[in-house]
């Protein structure tokens, strides 16, 4: 049986990708691994039946035969660690692979998150203009040392890699405040990987399971 993973019913960006969901689904699409999606309503996820399945109530699970897993990062790992192709065979390239995943996921995503947090949501509160610039200067030196590692590389360390997968999913929440601009290297990074025929078919799917009707 294909894995199940779960996804928001529908998605607040309507479609755009921004959700966790699509990491998950690229990585699938990368190795060749069908999937099936189990979509979750606002309500339902703080309920016990997908609490069962995700401590945190949030989106996306992972479910296959006696195994449940939570966490993007955690995910497309287990589907790299079980298929070829998004992690290189030979020992110190894997691991150099597998500390771009955690750079993605612990030193660059946690600032764009504050960030687009400020940016989207907090632009009304009293100290928003005092904290908005702090923030966003979190997030640029971390563009700027990351755009100083790929310098013109196509990928963060030789061939494309759950590091890439999970850096340009990362990157990609800033699209919408234009941020990335400032950054033509990381722009073309992220160019990049969007024109991978695996994220093409992920989106594409993200797409219309967002746009569907019920
Ligand atoms: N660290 C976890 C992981 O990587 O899996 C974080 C999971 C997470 O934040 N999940 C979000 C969620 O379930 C969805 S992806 N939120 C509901 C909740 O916490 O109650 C974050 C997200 C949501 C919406 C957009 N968007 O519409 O643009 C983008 C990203």
């Amino acid at each position: 049986m294909p894995p199940t993973i779960t996804a928001f019913e529908r998605s607040p960006d309507g479609g755009k990708g921004l959700a966790r969901d699509t990491r998950v689904r690229w990585a699938f699409e990368e190795v060749g691994q069908p999937y099936n999606v189990r979509p979750i309503s606002f309500e339902a996820l703080k309920e016990p039946e997908h609490r069962a399945r995700h401590p945190f109530g949030q989106i996306p699970t992972f479910e296959q035969g006696d195994l449940t897993l939570f966490e993007s990062g955690a995910i497309v790992f287990h589907i790299a660690e079980h298929h070829p192709g998004l992690l290189p065979q030979e020992a110190n390239a894997r691991a150099r692979a597998i500390a771009w995943m955690f750079a993605a996921l612990s030193t660059v995503e946690p600032p764009i998150l504050e960030f687009v947090t400020a940016f989207l949501f907090e632009r009304d509160r009293p100290w928003a203009a005092a904290r908005l610039p702090l923030v966003r200067e979190r997030v640029r030196v971390r563009l700027h040392d990351l755009a100083a590692h790929l310098g013109d590389a196509d990928w963060l360390d030789g061939t494309f890699s759950a590091g890439d997968l999970m850096m340009v999913h990362a990157l990609l929440r800033l699209r919408p405040s234009g941020f990335l601009d400032e950054f033509p290297i990381l722009t073309a990074y992220v160019a990049r990987g969007e024109s991978r025929p695996a994220y093409r078919r992920a989106f594409e799917a993200q797409l219309a399971f967002n746009t569907r009707e019920r």
